[in-house]
């Protein structure tokens, strides 16, 4: 059996810049004639792509490392060096990235043909032409590449479903899927006979149909790790629906619908806030009064939860969303199936309300992390002044301290960015101390 691989882990390195070059203009009667270096190309980039041709993250079980090739160095003849080519890792839609070094989620693609940066290659370091000045003709020096990014990042599938079933093993879930949809999920009368989630596609009247999403059975604890269903929980995090099933042939019907109900909780606000239909199952094996006398216990048991969704407060009132049916003699199916299809409607047409108030921002190449950004703050403690920001840290990694051409070059730029306006205005003197992405300085030599 083909194993679910529902989380990869993989590294990623964007491409180093390629290094300015140090070059002179040759002409015929004037052999020094000039700088004529050019600028190093920038590092390849490694981007993330969603595509709806992939459905799982199985190929990362051969291939989890990828790398952006370097930018090529600075030509002779003010030739730039050519771009490093770039990475596009491809993902199904579904997949959310997450940064393990920073335990953050960096992305999380959605839709078809969405892509996020997710490494940014070096910028290629400047030749000795761009570096001249009218103060400075003929410079001796060039810039490095600035160094490309490593990440460890780790990709997660969600299942995109509209409806998860939910509830206690053997409670007949997926009879219920193979009943509504075309798929052929293994069925059988001992618990934990779904060992992974199945998908399958229902019809439904006046809508586009809703995807059901089958997850093995819960147990008290799940949330908490125990039995085999917790680890599917996530997939249903995002469904717009989920269907509780309970085996109505069981002792203690509020028990059961309980002990769901706890776990969902537990593991996360977003599950337990999800619209819930009650499905109590396996009425053929059940007299008709003893259905009814359980259905108002069960009304009675949501009765006594607080409200769930104000938009859909008649949809979800408790009468409204209890249902007795048999999965396996298909009864009572299409009054259900018609329920869970009106309030998968009523939740996109939400959805899209609350996306027109703000919408998400969805470009197509979406930054993941903020590498150009060039603000920096300054700070003063004890005497010393602290500049901190992306964009300085980097330019002082790729100067030479020891050149004082490289040097000049950084301050320029440091000013340029307003970093020495602003340590002024923060009463920064001749022979004060300014600490820079971990170097120390003295402003005034050379500085400023
Ligand atoms: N009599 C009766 N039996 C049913 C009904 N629905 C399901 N069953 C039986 O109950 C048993 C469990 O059904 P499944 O659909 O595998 O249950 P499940 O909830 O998916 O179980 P897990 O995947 O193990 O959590 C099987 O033997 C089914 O044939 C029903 O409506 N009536
Ligand atoms: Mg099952």
């Amino acid at each position: 059996m083909a194993q679910f691989i529902d989380q990869v882990e993989i590294e990623i390195q964007s491409g180093d810049g390629g290094n300015g070059s140090i070059n002179w203009r040759r002409e015929k009667y004037e052999p020094m004639g000039g700088p004529a270096g050019g600028n190093g190309g920038r590092g390849g980039n490694v981007y993330i792509e969603a595509t709806a041709d992939l459905n799982t993250l199985i190929d990362f079980r051969f291939k989890t490392k990828f790398e952006a090739e370097p930018g090529h160095k600075g030509g002779i003849k003010n030739r730039h060096g050519k771009a490093g080519q770039d990475v596009v890792i491809r993902v199904p839609v579904g997949t959310q990235v997450r940064d393990t070094d920073l335990d953050k989620v960096i992305a999380d693609l959605t839709t078809p043909g969405q892509r996020v940066l997710v490494a940014e290659g070096g910028m290629g370091g400047r030749g000795n032409t761009e570096l001249a000045s009218s103060t400075r003709r003929a410079p001796h020096f060039c810039e490095p590449g600035q160094p490309g990014v490593h990440r460890h990042l780790e990709l997660t599938l969600k299942l995109l479903a509209d409806v998860g079933i939910i509830g206690l093993p053997n409670a007949g879930k997926s009879t219920l899927l193979a009943a509504l949809t075309r798929a052929k999920p293994k069925i059988a009368d001992y618990p934990f006979s779904t060992l992974e989630p199945n998908l399958g596609v229902a019809k439904s009247e006046g809508g586009d149909g809703f995807v059901l999403a089958d997850i093995p059975g819960l147990i008290e604890g799940a949330s908490q790790g125990i039995g085999l269903g917790h680890k599917f929980l996530r997939h249903i995090e995002r469904t717009r629906v989920l269907v509780h099933m309970v085996d109505a042939t069981g002792e203690d019907l509020p028990g059961a619908l309980k002990t769901i109900d706890q776990e969902l909780s537990l593991y996360s606000r977003d599950l337990s806030g999800l619209p819930q239909i009650l499905a109590l199952n396996k009425t053929d094996l059940l007299p008709q009064d003893e259905q009814e006398k359980l259905r108002g216990q069960v009304i009675a048991y949501l009765q006594g939860k607080p409200p769930q969704n104000n938009a859909l407060e008649t949809e979800l009132s408790p009468e409204n969303r209890v249902f007795l049916i048999s999965a396996y003699s298909r009864v009572g199916l299409a009054p259900l199936s018609a329920r869970i299809g009106e309030i998968v409607e009523r939740m996109k047409e939400i959805e899209q309300a609350e996306e027109a108030k703000a919408p998400r921002v969805r470009y197509v190449d979406e930054r993941a992390y903020d590498h150009g950004d060039s603000s920096f703050t300054v700070s003063r403690k004890d005497g010393l002044f602290f500049v901190e920001g992306d964009r300085a840290a980097r330019l002082v990694a790729v100067t030479d301290m020891k050149d004082p051409d490289s040097l000049f070059s950084l301050f320029q730029r440091l000013r340029a960015m307003g970093v020495i306006d602003e340590l002024l205005k923060n009463g920064v003197v001749p022979g004060s101390e300014v600490i820079i992405g971990g170097f120390n300085f003295t402003y005034g030599e050379g500085m400023g």
